[in-house]
């Protein structure tokens, strides 16, 4: 059972975006500066020798080192070390350094539950069974900052194709690994591990829903969710589950670890919103990783013409 506690005690999401909050009330550019001591590509184009994107998403209109709207990629030393993965720390800026030795390999993938064909995963045979493309993705975190990434992967749709669900399924159930050995995060009682998150069904077959296994053209670097991470484009970050381990297809609606830490701040559906703001901050405008000015904040993070439809009839604030 995970102990329940005031949302006051809680360090997830949130804390971190209130004592920006109150750093810069109090005089400080604590933003600016907090960021620029975890982006070393600050404003600058990636340097890392990765290279550089080439193929496009769901449109075919992207340059390269662009997404589809035109904005810049993150730089790769943005996105590989500044990290929400409470499993190492509830910081941002040490996750890459504690994750460094993390063991991606073997790894093992089950696919189970209302399914004609479970089956478990061997990583390498399911990559050599869905080999990845390119998508250049935004990614909207709840705490109002964001990010411009080119992952590589494959549609959960064909693996869910190939697990063949029943007709009682309605839900996607996703598990990350559970192992505080390796995983120190996991010694605090303040969140019921493993990590635990769900999708619609539809939603896990929307041809958007990316199996992450690499970035900027390179294997998932341990901080970024290695070996499998979900990427789900059109929601907050914290849907896009890192340290894959279990695929269930359920006919309930699962319970995220978020849910179950503070259900009145994390909803099950987290789509990307700038009407609906989170109960301790507005949801209109985002940090946009890197760079100097805001970016307003996109309905569905820009993805409406693929999604929106998915949702119709439905009251989005109901269903935060
Ligand atoms: N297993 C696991 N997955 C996770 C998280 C986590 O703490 N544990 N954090 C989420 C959050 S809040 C965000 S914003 C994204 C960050 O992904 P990135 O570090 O690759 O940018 O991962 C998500 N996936
Ligand atoms: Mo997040």
């Amino acid at each position: 059972m995970t102990p329940k506690f005031r949302s006051s005690e809680i360090t997830p999401e949130a804390e971190y975006w209130s004592r920006r909050r109150f750093l810069k009330a109090a005089g400080v550019a604590a933003g600016a500066l907090a960021l620029s001591a975890c982006a070393p590509g600050l404003g600058q184009p990636a340097t890392t020798g990765a290279p550089a994107s080439t193929s496009a998403p769901a449109a075919s209109t992207s340059q390269p080192g662009k997404d589809e709207l035109g904005d810049a990629e993150t730089s790769y030393d943005s996105v590989t070390s500044y990290n929400n993965y409470y499993e190492f720390s509830q910081s941002k800026d040490n996750v890459a350094v504690l994750a460094k030795n993390f063991k991606t390999s073997p790894w093992m993938v089950e696919v189970g539950g209302l399914v004609n064909n479970p089956k478990t995963y061997d990583l390498d045979d399911l990559r050599k069974k869905f080999p990845a493309e390119e998508r250049i993705y935004r990614m909207r975190c709840v705490e109002a900052w964001s990010m411009v990434i080119p992952w590589d992967g494959f549609p959960l749709a064909k693996l869910l194709k190939e697990a063949d669900p029943t007709s009682a399924a309605k839900y996607v159930r996703f598990e990350a690994l559970l192992d505080p050995k390796e995983m120190p995060g996991q010694q605090s009682p303040y969140f019921n591990w493993p990590y635990v998150e769900g999708l619609r069904l539809d939603e896990a077959q929307n041809d958007l829903t990316l199996l992450a296994t690499g970035l900027y053209g390179k294997d998932l670097p341990p901080q970024n969710g290695a070996p499998l991470r979900l990427v789900v484009p059109w929601k907050y970050g914290f849907k896009s589950i890192k340290a894959i381990v279990k695929i269930d297809l359920v006919a309930d609606m699962p319970v995220s670890l978020w849910m179950n830490a503070s259900p009145t701040e994390y909803g099950f559906y987290a789509n990307v919103n700038p009407t609906v703001d989170h109960p301790r901050w507005s949801q209109a405008t985002e940090e946009r990783i890197g760079e100097n000015a805001r970016h307003k904040t996109l309905m569905f993070n820009g993805y409406g013409d693929q999604v929106a439809s998915l949702y119709q009839g439905m009251d989005l604030r109901a269903n935060f």
